[in-house]
């Protein structure tokens, strides 16, 4: 039998485990590298566009491969609680891996500005939520603080181990493609993904025996390159909420896109050096431009992603239109989460159904109204 059993077991050699680690897993990764075949047609542009689907983890987000190294740590370490500000993904993988590992879990949220799905999530799995009066980049303070006084395990992307996991989407992409594809294009919100996004392609053309800050240089990884070249890495921030465009944190962020609703990136530097070494860029789409490319997305190839994971395909767009990003090259866009955390924003910019009799008569005339001409 060879079941898939996570991405801590499918990479052990190049995480910072041992042989006595207790994984927590939910079977976290191999997520689907979806070729987007209407959309580049419709643009009338020679690329080849790929979505990575990491809304279909356990929990509905890439937060699950962080999160899944993450509370691996704190229970080896023998924490009994963890504790996380978040947007909604966050704490939704928190709450789900604290169940499984069975250890006590506290997510701070903001008050009315998480998706009902993530809400749900939180709730359902048992950790103890913890509404703020304030926005992301408070709470976020609030556990640095509280993770001094309390026995309580930090499990945000100031977490290292949390990046460790989720670099291994990189290795995913490259099995996948056969090389790292010419450009990365992902939303920026803390910027730890991002971050984590380049170590795993760094890692990934590295053969030499470079130390990656847990192995010393001595992990079978560093010795086996896997790719030839590494992406030039795009990052995407909504308007409102672009402290890395402004160059200076946001005070009151603000935008439809909750997830990335982030003021003052924990990742700021990271993102940076990842943006600097690979030769790319930052920049930012209008809540408009989002809802649009969500929409777009779901309607020209059947992909669900909740609207922080649209600025992805967004942003590319934009730039092939503008003639950054080049014909002949190969894209992948990060879709960080599933559309069906946030139905509110969904079904508000959606048709509404239309409500008949139940009647034949009735619904034939729907029907003949809506049918493709031809
Ligand atoms: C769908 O859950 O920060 O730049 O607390 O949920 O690594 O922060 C979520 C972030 C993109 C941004 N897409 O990633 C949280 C949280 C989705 C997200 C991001 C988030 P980072």
């Amino acid at each position: 039998m060879s079941l898939y059993t996570g991405i801590i077991e499918k990479y052990r050699d190049r995480l910072p485990v041992t042989a006595d680690t207790p994984v927590i897993s939910l079977n976290e990764g191999n997520t689907p590298l979806i070729e987007l075949r209407n959309l580049p047609r419709l643009i009338k542009k020679k690329v080849r566009i790929f979505g990575k689907f990491e809304g279909l983890n356990p929990t509905g987000s890439f937060k699950d491969r962080g999160m899944t190294m993450a509370v691996t740590k704190a229970v080896e370490a023998g924490a009994k609680a963890i504790i996380c500000a978040s947007t909604g993904n966050t704490s939704a993988a928190a709450a789900a891996y604290a169940a499984r590992a069975g250890i006590a879990c506290f997510v701070l949220i903001p008050e009315g500005k998480i998706a009902l799905g993530k809400l749900s999530q939180a709730m359902m799995h048992g950790s103890v939520v913890i509404q703020i009066r304030g926005n992301f980049d408070d709470g976020m303070r609030l556990v640095q603080e509280l993770a001094k006084t309390t026995p309580v395990n930090i499990v945000n992307s100031i977490n290292p181990y949390r990046l460790q996991g989720q670099k291994t989407i990189a290795f995913e992409i490259i099995e996948a493609l056969g090389d790292a594809p010419d450009y990365h294009a992902l939303p920026v919100g803390n910027a730890g993904n991002i971050s984590a996004h380049w170590t795993g392609y760094s890692e990934a053309v590295c053969e030499s025996t470079r130390a990656c800050g847990f192995c010393s240089g001595k992990c079978s990884y560093h010795k086996s390159k896997m790719a030839t070249q590494r992406p030039i890495m795009l990052g995407y921030q909504a308007s409102g909420a672009a402290p890395i465009l402004r160059g200076r944190p946001v005070e009151n962020p603000e935008t439809v896109a909750t997830a990335i609703r982030i003021g003052n990136p924990v990742s700021w530097q990271l993102a940076v050096a990842a943006q600097q070494e690979s030769g790319g860029w930052f920049d930012e789409c209008t809540d408009q431009e989002i809802l649009h490319v969500q929409k777009l997305l779901a309607q020209t190839e059947g992909i669900f992603c909740e609207p922080a994971s649209a600025i992805s395909l967004a942003g590319v767009l934009k730039d092939l239109e503008l003639g950054k990003i080049g014909e002949g090259s190969t894209i992948v866009c990060t879709l960080t989460g599933h559309g069906l955390k946030d139905p509110d924003t969904a079904i508000a910019q959606s048709t509404k159904p239309v409500t008949v009799d139940a009647e034949h008569g009735a619904i034939e005339r729907v029907i003949r109204e809506y049918l493709p001409e031809g």
